[in-house]
């Protein structure tokens, strides 16, 4: 019996362990669009006529070092192609109020999605710039796959530290394995009793 509660024990550990190393998806697609037209590395236009700005990261203006380059490289992917946008919860549009602010992902192959913003900082197309919104550049990961079926995760689950999994399921056990060990010592001296009489 004690032998199978170490075991439940261990894997208990081995269990909130993993659940903490899984890299968290940060994918969350609030809107399918066609992007009309690129304006440089860090903007466009999209076919409902909404120019959409991209969170968190700044790419070159066009009297920059670099602002071609930049430009180029976000045409090739979007232009005249969808693209589906993680709208920024939290304030929607930037300070200017006519750009929606966002992270952009484009088709990557069948399975995965490829997160443009991180794609023009991984390739130094772009610095990043923090803003206060939904999202953290820390979080991105280049790639994201399609088969999350959930893409707005609970904040509360996002946000749930290892810690507390870990406390929420060895604290239990602990206490079980040590209720036991004291129920079985009793027993013992019961029956050392029951026998010395
Ligand atoms: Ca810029
Ligand atoms: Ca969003
Ligand atoms: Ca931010």
């Amino acid at each position: 019996m004690h032998r199978k509660l170490t075991i439940l024990f261990l894997a208990c550990m081995i269990i909130s362990l993993s659940v903490g190393t899984v890299e968290a998806s940060t994918l969350e697609i609030d809107r399918v669009a066609v992007v009309t037209k690129v304006i440089d590395g860090d903007t466009f236009d999209i076919d409902s006529g909404d120019r959409v700005r991209f969170a968190d990261i700044n790419t070159p203006e066009n009297i920059e070092v670099g602002y071609q380059e930049a430009k180029d490289y976000v045409a090739g992917l979007v232009e005249g192609k969808t693209v589906y946008l993680d709208i920024d919860d939290k304030y929607t549009i930037d300070t200017t109020g006519t750009r929606i602010v966002g992270v952009i992902y484009v088709n990557y192959n069948s399975t995965h999605y490829m997160n443009l913003n991180k794609a023009l900082l991984q390739n130094h197309y772009a610095t990043v710039w923090d803003h206060d919104n939904e999202f953290d550049p820390a979080n991105w990961n280049l790639f994201e796959s399609k088969t999350i079926t959930t893409p707005n995760p609970s904040p509360t689950i996002q946000e749930f530290p290892i810690f507390v999994i870990l406390v929420l399921v060895l604290v239990p056990v602990t206490l079980l394995l040590l209720g036991l060990k004291v129920y079985g010592k009793k027993q013992n001296a019961i029956i050392s009793f029951a026998t010395f009489q």
